[in-house]
């Protein structure tokens, strides 16, 4: 990971808040990861807890723009504004900030960066290589009160992940519906 991208996974974590980190390995090429996560305003692509999600400010673009996103019920939430921070489509770096919202992660920041892996297999004695993805999904948030930064990490880790692991299936899915095409008939 070159350093200029993992600097924006450097969490400044101040009293009360805390941080973490999950990263999810996707068997789809890099490009076909990165135009799933670069739509901040298709949020509900990938992230299955969120319903429905519409701009209140920006085109989705750029850095400034807001959505406002409703929740499925059953989560302690109901809506959440987040404006972008970062949209680098260069390093493939994509951040928000809660800024409003009816739930309990005030100051959520989260910065989500998206990596091209090389493996080599060995394949019946030769080595072949194929390019995946990794993604890494780091974030800080206020530790609500009543709660433990252990709890607080576990709930929001969970979901996270969630999301994380259905932008792989959504990724690996759609390069399956590509793919054939690209094939000689
Ligand atoms: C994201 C990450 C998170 C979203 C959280 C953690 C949230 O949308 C949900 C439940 C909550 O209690 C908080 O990338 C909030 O979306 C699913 C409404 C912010």
């Amino acid at each position: 990971v070159p350093a200029e991208v993992a600097r924006h996974h450097e969490h400044a974590a101040g009293a009360g808040q805390c941080c973490s980190a999950v990263v999810q390995a996707i068997a789809a090429p890099v490009d076909a990861v990165w135009s799933v996560v670069r739509r901040f305003d298709r949020p509900q692509a990938y992230k299955h807890f969120i319903r429905s999600c519409r701009l209140v400010d920006g085109d989705g673009g750029a850095v400034g723009s807001v959505r406002e996103v409703r929740v499925v019920s059953g989560l302690p939430a109901t809506s959440s504004r987040e404006r972008l921070e970062i949209l680098d489509d260069e390093l493939r770096v994509l951040s928000f900030r809660v800024v409003g919202g009816e739930h309990r992660l005030s100051n959520y920041r989260s910065v989500t960066t998206v990596h091209e892996t090389v493996e080599t297999t060995a394949a019946s004695g030769a080595g072949t290589t194929t390019t995946t993805t990794l993604v890494v999904e780091s974030y800080v948030v206020d530790i609500p009160h009543g709660n433990t930064a252990d709890e607080t990490r576990m709930f929001v880790d969970t979901i996270v992940r969630c999301n994380l692991q259905s932008l792989a299936r959504t990724a690996e899915q759609r390069l399956s519906l590509v793919a054939p095409s690209t094939l000689p008939p």
